[in-house]
């Protein structure tokens, strides 16, 4: 039997959630906004090195009722976590612990950065998500997104995915990029965000490619980003630039063949590949874009592949069940597949004829459980709407 993970309607995430406001606090909310969460189509791991990404956001998203408080009292409620209640001088470096501290963490991370635009008094915010926890799909990212939006609804949105990185960074500490953040909050309908990590810069590309559907691949391998491996990649990318005397690999990626010969010079054979994989991977998103923008969707399948490719071997990021999802797809006929978001789990995509999905969905069902991994999960999804205000 196939399992979905279904997103819904903007007036069911409304009703679900203000429903659980009322539940939780015996009153209504005032206002409910909405944060997706994302799959990234190409450009992975390298948004902490200055390079491109390029997701969409993802029709499942967070949302969260709020009310604003006047005593400082700031209480967090989610169904996905245990409650908690606390004050802006509770919130530190690792506090609260759990789910807690990415909403909170951006509370801290919007005051930090001066982005309230009055004296923060409290809130009271219950949420209710249909991203799925620990898939790769950025729950985390969506989370803080529509907390952010709804306490700051007039930042500028870019300043609000900084705070909501700083957050993660610095109160959950989960050492990630900006890409989950920005995909959430500066996407658009129908397009992929194309990001440039170096200036901080987005512009929208046109995703909608007739015919093919994108099948999203939750493995259920959970896959955690405050684990310690998603740390040792970006500090080795971090070395790697540092031992070839650059700030950032992006630098060498933009010198083309004189940034791969620096890149083939490095003595130590796990830089070199983890090097390799980060300028591979830029090249590869700016061919992706021009394809996706010519309508070449062979070609742009073919980047996706090589990318899954580059982080498995090189990257070392892949997992047995990531590579079977996507092996599954490319034997049913996919145009491209990969892995997508941090790896060690979590989710893969795939691009696909129509007519494929169900060869595809059957035959990653069936090598999952011939294998003995986790039966997988799976979304047709569309590139949707970023963050906004629900009610
Ligand atoms: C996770 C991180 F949160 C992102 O910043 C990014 O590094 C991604 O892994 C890998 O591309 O989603």
């Amino acid at each position: 039997m196939t399992v979905w993970f279904d997103a819904r309607s903007d007036a069911e995430l409304t009703a679900a959630v203000t429903d659980s406001f009322r539940h939780e606090f015996d009153v209504d909310a005032d206002e409910v906004w909405a944060a997706p969460g994302r799959v990234n189509l190409i450009g992975e791991h390298v948004d902490y090195a200055g390079g491109l990404c390029l997701p969409i956001a993802l029709p499942h998203s967070t949302a969260v009722a709020v009310s604003r408080r006047t005593d400082g009292l700031i209480r967090l409620r989610s169904s996905d976590g245990a409650p908690w209640d606390g004050r802006l001088a509770d919130i530190g470096p690792g506090r609260p612990a759990g789910w807690a501290a990415y909403p909170a963490g951006v509370i801290w991370a919007l005051r930090e950065n001066g982005l309230f635009a009055h004296d923060f008094g409290g809130v009271d915010a219950v949420f209710v998500s249909t991203v799925p926890i620990g898939a790769g799909l950025s729950s985390s990212a969506a989370l803080e997104c529509s907390l952010a939006l709804a306490l700051a609804p007039d930042a500028d949105r870019a300043d609000l995915a900084a705070a909501c990185v700083r957050a993660e960074n610095d109160i959950a500490l989960a050492p990630t990029g900006g890409m989950d953040q920005a995909a959430s909050l500066r996407s658009s309908e129908g397009h992929a965000l194309l990001l440039d990590s170096a200036s901080g810069a987005v512009s929208q590309v046109p995703f909608a490619p007739e015919g093919l559907t994108l099948l999203v691949i939750d493995t259920r391998a959970p896959h955690r980003l405050v684990d310690g491996r998603y740390a040792k990649r970006r500090a080795a990318v971090e070395r790697a630039a540092r031992r070839l005397g650059v700030a950032s690999l992006r630098e060498l990626a933009d010198r083309g063949r004189d940034g791969a010969d620096a890149v083939r010079s490095l003595k130590d054979d796990v830089l070199r590949r983890r090097a390799w994989h980060v300028i591979s991977e830029i090249a590869r998103v700016r061919l992706a874009v021009a394809a996706s923008e010519s309508g070449d969707f062979a070609e742009f399948g073919r980047l996706l592949y090589a990318s899954h490719m580059s982080l498995h071997r090189d990257f070392e990021v892949s997992c047995p069940e990531l590579d079977t999802a996507v092996e599954a797809a490319m034997v049913a006929g996919a145009l491209g597949a990969r892995m997508t978001g941090g790896g060690f789990g979590g989710s893969a995509i795939a691009l696909l004829p129509a007519e494929k999905v169900d060869d595809a969905i059957d035959t990653a069902h069936r090598l999952a459980v011939d294998r003995g991994l986790p039966e997988p999960a799976f979304a047709v999804v569309a590139a949707s709407a970023p963050a906004r205000r629900l009610l």
